[in-house]
């Protein structure tokens, strides 16, 4: 009898597992001209393989209970790679130790399936409490780096104090994504670092770094912005100078903190950057997803730089485990243009939203840019009405000039 149930829950199981994981994803309607999201999340808590959750032997487990919880399946690195779609994805287990594992797909939109294995990660001789956050980079060195934040108790904490924490950046390099080589910690003079990401050039002949200095686990304090710095080697990182490029602004999505997300993308015109910015509400925080180029040469000048968000939560996205959050840290730009953005909504599930370098581009160049007060804001809303104005009154003269000659 415990066998037929076993075998009956299973196969319901196994049904429902493989529909979801063959469901079809489809754009949404009437997109905003600068990107468009898809109607299913590519990749939740669901898709984690069933033999990763249950003991799948009736005779030790004849309930056919989950014996392995998985609490939420988020921020991914993002890469192409022998012409699949991979997703690093930082899986987050119900105990709340998060882990990193491979997803893969042919067309980047849906079908993403796990590989069998989590991400066995090397430890450093300071053993990781929490891993997460991965950011992948194909290097001009020749290897795939992988930066992600290593988290553990601060040593200093009162015991009473069982939250404190130190975050710092881990840094792990691979040649096909099973087999990892961990390296030393990157070593900044910043008491925590989360966000870095590695750049995919050499600059000066050196690695060069984004990084997220930061005084506190969870408030910038007097870090905060998105900074920059060279390292000669990878093998023992370690920046001594760090210049903040983007840094925090009063009044703006980005005034409470903000973290590069994924590597940024060479166009002819600049680096493109996507980037999370932070604020405080009543609510709690918001997590928004922004962007800004940098200039071709010097990465630390800021050229160009949309007023507000790209990206905020909307609809379901605004609810999860912790609400109200957009955070990316993977995008691939393919070889027709397109761009893949993988985005995590309430730090719980994934999604992808898709545009094309030249929509990027677009957008980033010729979007206003935030002048920090209302009447900056009304001034360029009034420009962009009049300029709509004058541009109807001609298209009505033109139309109208049209007209009469076809009549004629
Ligand atoms: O909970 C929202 C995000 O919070 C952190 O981001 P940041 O370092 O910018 O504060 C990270 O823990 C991230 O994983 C999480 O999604």
């Amino acid at each position: 009898m415990r066998r037929e149930f076993f075998y009956e829950r299973l196969t319901v199981l196994e049904k429902e597992y493989e529909s979801l994981l063959h469901m079809p994803n489809q754009k949404n309607e009437a997109g905003n001209g600068i990107v468009d999201r898809y109607k299913n999340p590519v990749l939740t808590a669901g898709h984690a393989p069933l033999f990763w959750k249950y003991d799948l032997n009736a005779a030790t487990n004849p309930f056919l209970m989950q014996r392995f919880g998985i609490n939420a399946v988020l921020n991914p690195g993002a890469i192409k790679w022998n012409d699949k779609y991979l997703l690093i994805a930082r899986i987050e287990a119900v105990d709340r130790k998060s882990f990193f594992a491979v997803a893969e797909s042919p067309n980047g939109i849906d079908n993403f399936r796990f590989w069998d294995y989590p991400v066995t990660m090397p430890e450093t001789g300071e053993p990781d409490t929490n891993i997460y956050d991965m950011r992948v980079v194909l290097h001009e060195d020749g290897w795939i780096y992988g930066l992600f934040c290593t988290e553990r108790r601060d040593p200093s904490a009162a015991s009473a104090d069982q939250a404190a924490a130190i975050a710092q950046c881990g840094i792990a390099r691979t040649r096909d994504f099973v087999k990892w080589e961990r390296l030393n910690d990157l070593v900044t003079s910043s008491p925590q670092q989360r966000n870095v990401v590695l750049h995919p050039e050499f600059v000066e002949g050196k690695y060069a770094f984004y990084t997220r200095p930061q005084d506190g686990f969870i408030n910038a304090g007097s870090g905060g912005g998105i900074g920059f710095g060279l390292s000669d080697s990878m093998e023992a990182a370690q920046i001594h100078d760090e210049v903040v490029i983007d840094p925090k602004i009063y009044h703006t999505v980005y005034e409470a903190k903000n973290g590069l997300g994924p590597a940024p993308i060479k166009t002819k015109h600049g680096w493109l950057h996507l980037a999370h910015g932070v604020r405080n509400t009543a609510a709690g925080l918001r997590y928004v997803l922004y962007m800004f180029m940098t200039d071709l040469y010097d990465l630390t000048k800021v050229i160009y730089k949309p007023a507000g968000y790209l990206m905020a939560p909307e609809g379901e996205e605004r609810v999860g485990d912790v609400s109200n959050v957009l955070f990316s840290n993977g995008w691939i730009a393919d070889n027709d243009g397109t761009v893949y953005i993988y985005y995590a909504s309430s730090d719980t599930r994934i999604h992808v939203a898709t545009t094309t370098v030249d929509q990027l581009i677009d957008y980033t160049m010729c979007s206003p840019a935030d002048r920090f007060s209302s009447a900056e804001t009304v001034r360029t809303l009034n420009r962009i009405i009049k300029n709509n104005q004058s541009d109807s009154l001609l298209r009505s003269i033109l139309s109208s000039e049209l007209k009469k000659q076809t009549e004629k």
